[in-house]
């Protein structure tokens, strides 16, 4: 035996051997969960996992058409468990509103916005916000529902369902989400407003909803014996 370990050659293949015989015990029971068989004593492995994201965006457009000063629109937007998908998150819904006031010089209009998000699945808390025409978004607001989530792929040491945790969205974010848009139209004091009138104002509404499905593979770590 000692004779045989004194040749490199055969110290390598043993090595090699060890390596294997570790290795494949370990990939096999992994092999379900890698191929989505997804059973409850499989997704609760423990070890080091290589996390990556598949994203999707849903993104709605539309225009408030013409508002006159004060006036409101209700801009909806619906996320669905069904766009979603079961084994999906939603990361963060946006609504992006701007204007861009050509109807007079000097006057420039603006809008308010105000959520309401009683449709809406989970503890969101409803935001407002305001601005001026001109110069990219009146105004935006962004709900994240699952913190920290920027499609990064990491490495942790942990169970399966530790991190299948870690970036659930708890069903949250389904439903109608409803942002009511109201305009703020500013026009010269009269008589200017004879010659450089403004009655009104339309305002560009985009929605966005990222959302996101979470992939394990394991990081085998296994020192190699061989060079030792
Ligand atoms: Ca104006
Ligand atoms: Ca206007």
């Amino acid at each position: 035996m000692q004779e045989f370990f004194q040749d490199r050659r055969n110290q390598a293949m043993f090595g090699g051997s060890v390596l294997f015989m570790l290795i494949f015990p370990i990939y096999f029971a992994l092999v379900p969960s890698l191929v989505g068989l997804d059973d409850a004593g499989v997704s609760d492995a423990s070890g080091t996992w290589s996390i990556s994201f598949t994203e999707e965006s849903f993104t709605q457009t539309e225009n408030t058409g013409e508002l006159s000063d004060g006036e409101a629109f209700d801009s909806l937007f619906l996320l669905t468990e069904e766009m979603i998908g079961e084994s999906r998150n939603v990361a963060s819904v946006t609504i992006e509103v701007s204007c861009n006031d050509n109807d007079d010089v000097g006057f420039n209009d603006g809008g308010s916005g105000e959520s309401d998000l009683v449709g809406v699945s989970g503890e969101l808390q409803d935001q407002s916000g305001s601005g001026d025409c001109g110069g990219g978004n009146a105004f935006s607001m962004t709900w994240v529902i699952v913190e920290g989530y920027d499609g990064v792929t990491y490495e942790d040491e942990a169970k399966m369902s530790e991190i299948s945790a870690r970036w659930s969205d708890n069903s949250s974010a389904r439903g109608e989400w409803l942002v009511g848009i109201t305009a703020d139209v500013v026009e010269a004091p009269f008589p200017a407003s004879i010659a450089n009138g403004d009655d009104g104002q339309d305002y560009d509404v985009t929605w966005t909803a990222v959302v996101f499905e979470v992939a394990m593979e394991p990081v085998l770590n296994i020192d190699d014996p061989t060079t030792e």
